[in-house]
């Protein structure tokens, strides 16, 4: 199995998910920065030209909460994806409210500011991408109120990309002001699996 990815992106996600799941897998860093992802042999992989990409045998799999969920599925015994329709729901909740209401103002936030050409970017835009945030955090505090993980006593995928979020934005700082996702985060943070998969990305130890 194989992961490529970049420090510092969404693939950090992906590198969590399979050392929490305890799988092996070869990590390929692909230089954004060289602009290896636009290179023919990766846009095969990835069309879009993004990280992070799971290559397992035959399958190429793209977007960081497919490959996250993909490989918490595979980890036999493990409870990373709830295996019942009931936990399975707010699971799914969870997963698509991280990447469709919390990201999406930080996504905005980096697209208008580095990421779109120059011509593209619309600095009016922050204030409104910031409230947008700010919104989703508090959705968020009261969804998760005072269990330990978003779906109670057991840490899922859903964790991995909902505290991967709040740390992107607690790095652009805009931490979350709410205390129980501040205590949430660190928790998640604290993870010795999270410790290993930043160790893989960047190559240094902890
Ligand atoms: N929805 C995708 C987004 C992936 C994405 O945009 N990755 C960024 C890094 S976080 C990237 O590869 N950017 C390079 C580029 O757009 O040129 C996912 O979640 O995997």
């Amino acid at each position: 199995m194989k992961i490529y990815g970049h420090p510092k992106t969404r693939s950090l996600r992906a590198v969590w998910a399979a050392e929490e799941a305890g799988l092996e897998y070869d990590y390929h860093k692909v230089r954004l920065m060289r602009g290896e992802h636009r290179q023919a042999d990766y846009l095969q992989l990835n069309p879009g030209g993004k990280v992070p990409t799971l290559v397992d045998g035959e399958l190429v799999l793209t977007e960081s909460y497919a490959i996250c969920s993909y490989l918490g599925s595979k980890a036999h015994g493990s409870d990373l994806v709830p295996h019942n329709a009931d936990d399975r729901a707010p699971y799914d909740q969870w997963c698509s409210f991280a990447i469709t209401e919390l990201e999406q103002p930080l996504w905005t936030i980096a697209k208008h500011t580095f990421v779109l050409p120059e011509e593209h970017r619309r600095p009016e835009i922050m204030d409104t991408a910031e409230w947008e945030f700010a919104r989703a955090a508090s959705v968020l505090s009261e969804g998760l109120a005072d269990r330990p993980y978003i779906l109670g006593e057991t840490f899922t995928v859903a964790d991995i990309l909902l505290a991967h979020t709040l740390l992107w934005a607690a790095n652009r700082e805009l931490a979350a002001e709410q205390r129980n996702l501040q205590d949430y985060l660190q928790r998640c943070t604290g993870r010795e699996a999270l410790q290993r998969a930043n160790s893989r990305e960047t190559g240094k130890t902890v």
